[in-house]
């Protein structure tokens, strides 16, 4: 079939590196160099290059599985889809549709996703749907809808951070969890900007910065409180900015003085002259910006964190400025997209409200439904997880691993057990498909169509470049024949691009509107910045600055590659203060349990491991979990480097190697979470929800360490 070179995009996380594939003769593709795709020009990570190991039917699922005896074994699709077809039927008779869960992911496609929400709500008619997009930057997402009026993680393209005076990047290890990037922080010392890094660690993120500042994990809150105190009392404001664009200055100034420098650095350990520091280094330049990952925002307070950071942008007049501007950085292939369209507990196509009566009728018109058989909004995915087995007894899951990465993960695998129905659909056998009663083999990236939406806002058409083998069918196909089953045999098309015109009218007058976007724009543009409607006079939502778009033929939008130079999306256009104060973590260090704990990435593996862990070169590099801990804490321990070291928490209990390093504060240990069974990270996080995104606090909990005896 195709031999020609296919230019696409990488499988993995939110930069979306642009490659081109080639077939080769064993089925799969070679991944060459794309230099013309702007954000890594040609540069991938380890897991972009080795991407195609995991299409290989050596290591991926081939054929539906369903549980028999206990046991996982070979079955027909029809046989499959009968199976749940009947057990769905069964749920919803017995206990009505909101037993049936459905749970999504940030990976998915858009139109993967927005069929999805679809389907759960007019299929099935659930109100229990969301997805792993709540674990990653809903506490972003939500602090940049207050403040601004709609969240899209970078307002902003990547290529204005070389041209900018000072980036803050807080909780990121970008170095290792988008390499290609680092280029721009490159490019930016290069051209006399300075970096400043916020990590309770010595990354190499944080080895490539002008200066470092290493708070106690949980503590970002007061520390950017402290900066917007020490504003205030150098008289950095910038009042003519805060009086024109803003709304709530006082409130929040009046929290922020309660913070004094001394009181921040017994709150997060970073001395006072490293607070002046930053916020010199911070202030003089003409412009600046304050990008957020998930170390500030996996935490029960993680909305107020980022509030607190987006404040120090407005008092300091850097937000809604050329080259200026507060972003968070988006982790998943699809982050972006996938908490557009409607996947989401609470939300709707177009980055629309469900409890708007006028968001419900026009997308239930889409649809060709009654608004009032929509449901209402459902429970967030760690709440979701938590009550399967109670009121949810049976669960559709595409495109995550909970097993592995959900919080308190020991209770969540009970939770999953406890489920008179499990059905995935994956590409391999992961930790949580081994324990369904149905598990579906899906197509993967480079055999499928479909977009996706970028860190920085850019939808971008993903191609399909050769046959999936046989025996497996694409999501899309997965729910149109269920939809069929249960009754519903219009409106779940199959061909990508047919959902996608369906997405763009169902996103047309909402904030993220894709109305202007075709597929055929995508394969002749590198991609186009939403909000993009189809009537260019109609591009008041966000009211950004046009990019030099195609062929200038009036009736096309250009896209909008940078928001909020005229206007916020707020309903005057000004940006919000929060006023925000410190508070402490769910789960204090005490006598039984004196250290913290917390989690992230390793470069060489990808989330769940589930795709990464099945590739050689990847596992060569990161064969397994481990525990980073500082040689003060390792001597108390007796424990040398390598010794397994049991980490333990009031959840449960983990074991793992030690890593011995003084890149990590002596009161913090550090474990990456790619990993299933003894060395799992999440076995011992904390599900404490922040009470605005419902996201866990992954990023601290309390856990006392014991040297193992072998
Ligand atoms: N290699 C690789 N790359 C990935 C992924 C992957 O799994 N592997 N996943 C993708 C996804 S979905 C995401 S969301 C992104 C995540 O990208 P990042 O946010 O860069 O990744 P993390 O390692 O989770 O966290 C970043 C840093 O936060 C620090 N940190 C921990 N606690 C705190 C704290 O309390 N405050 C502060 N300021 N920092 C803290 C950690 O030490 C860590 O270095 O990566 C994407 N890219
Ligand atoms: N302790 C700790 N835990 C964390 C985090 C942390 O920092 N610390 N980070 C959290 C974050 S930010 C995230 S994003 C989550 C991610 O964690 P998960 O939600 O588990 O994400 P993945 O491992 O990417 O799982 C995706 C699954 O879907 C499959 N898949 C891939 N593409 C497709 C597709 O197109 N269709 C279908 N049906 N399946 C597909 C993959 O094979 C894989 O099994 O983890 C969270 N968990
Ligand atoms: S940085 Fe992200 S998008 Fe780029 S190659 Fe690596 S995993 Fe893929
Ligand atoms: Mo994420």
């Amino acid at each position: 079939m195709q031999n020609s070179v296919t230019p696409t995009h990488c499988p993995y996380c939110a930069l979306q590196c642009g490659m081109n594939l080639t077939p080769t003769p064993d089925g799969t593709v070679e991944v060459g160099e794309r230099t013309d795709f702007p954000v890594n020009r040609g540069a991938l990570c380890g897991k972009g290059r080795t991407a195609p190991a995991v299409l290989s039917s050596r290591v991926r699922l081939t054929s539906p599985l369903v549980r028999s005896g206990g046991t996982l074994v070979p079955a027909t699709w029809d046989e499959a889809l009968d199976r749940i077809t009947e057990g769905l039927r069964r749920t919803r008779t017995e206990y009505g549709p909101d037993a049936v869960g459905v749970f999504g992911g940030g990976g998915l496609t858009n139109e993967k996703a927005y069929t999805l929400g679809k389907f759960a709500r007019v299929v099935l008619g659930t109100s229990q749907i969301d997805y792993n997009g709540r674990f990653c930057m809903s506490s972003a997402a939500a602090a940049g809808t207050k403040a601004f009026g709609l969240d899209r993680g970078l307002p902003f393209p990547l290529e204005d951070i070389p041209k900018t005076g000072c980036v803050i990047l807080v909780g990121s290890n970008l170095a290792e969890t988008m390499p290609p990037s680092l280029r721009f922080f490159t490019e930016l010392k290069e051209n006399g900007g300075t970096l400043i890094v916020v990590d309770p660690r010595r990354t190499r993120t944080a080895e490539q910065a002008d200066l470092h500042l290493a708070p106690r994990p949980g503590t970002d809150l007061a520390l950017a409180l402290g900066l917007l105190h020490l504003v205030v009392a150098e008289g950095r404001v910038d009042e003519e900015y805060v009086e024109r664009r803003t709304v709530g200055w006082e409130d929040a100034r009046a929290a922020a003085m309660a913070h004094w420098p001394e009181y921040v650095e017994r709150i997060t350990g970073v001395p006072v002259p490293q607070l002046r520091e930053a916020v010199r280094m911070f202030c003089e330049p003409e412009a600046a910006m304050v990008l957020t990952a998930r170390g500030p925002e996996q935490q029960s307070k993680g909305t107020d964190t980022v509030g607190a950071w987006i404040n120090l942008c407005l008092a300091t007049g850097r937000a809604g400025r050329p080259l200026s501007g507060y972003g968070c950085l988006t982790g998943q292939g699809n982050g972006q997209g996938g908490r557009e369209h409607g996947q989401k507990a609470d939300q709707l196509p177009g980055y629309r409200k469900l409890d708007d009566p006028a968001a419900r009728r026009h997308v239930a018109e889409v649809w060709g439904v009654d608004p009032d058989s929509l449901p209402g909004p459902g429970r967030s995915a760690y709440e979701l997880l938590d009550a399967l087995g109670t009121d949810v007894r049976a669960l559709l899951l595409m495109g995550s691993n909970p097993v592995v990465s959900a919080p308190r993960a020991g209770h969540v695998e009970e939770r999953l057990r406890s489920l008179d129905l499990l059905v995935v659909c994956d590409v391999v056998l992961s930790e949580t498909a081994a324990q369904a009663d149905v598990v579906l083999p899906v197509t993967q990236w480079a055999e499928e169509t479909g977009t996706t939406t970028s860190l920085e806002g850019r939808v971008l058409l993903r191609r399909r470049a050769i046959t999936p083998p046989d025996g497996v069918r694409s999501d899309l196909e997965v729910l149109r024949e269920l939809a069929d089953r249960l009754g519903v045999e219009k409106g779940f098309p199959t061909d990508p691009e047919e959902v996608f015109e369906e997405l763009r009218r169902a996103s047309a007058g909402g904030l993220a509107d894709y109305s202007g976007i075709t597929y055929r724009r995508l394969a002749e543009e590198n991609g186009v910045f939403w909000p993009c409607p189809a009537d260019s006079n109609d591009a008041r939502a966000a009211d950004g600055e046009p990019q030099d778009g195609p062929a200038a033929d009036g009736a096309v939008h250009p896209g909008t590659p940078r928001l909020f130079l005229d206007r916020f999306a707020t309903p005057d256009g000004r940006a919000r203060f929060v006023a925000v104060s410190h508070r402490a973590s769910a789960e204090e260090p005490d006598a039984e349990y004196p250290v913290l704990l917390t989690t992230g990435r390793v470069v060489a593996q990808y989330q769940s491991g589930a795709q990464t862990r099945r590739v050689e070169e990847l596992n060569a590099a990161a064969p397994g979990p481990f525990v980073e801990l500082h040689p003060r804490l390792a001597a108390r321990l007796g424990a040398a480097e390598g010794d397994p070291v049991a980490v333990v928490s009031r959840r449960g209990r983990a074991v793992a190697p030690a890593r011995i390093t003084t890149a990590i504060r002596p009161d913090t240990v550090f474990m990456p979470f790619h990993w299933p069974g003894e060395g799992r990270a999440n076995t011992l996080t904390n599900p404490a929800l922040d009470p605005t995104s419902r996201m866990p606090e992954f990023k601290t909990c309390a856990v006392r360490l014991e040297a193992v005896r072998s």
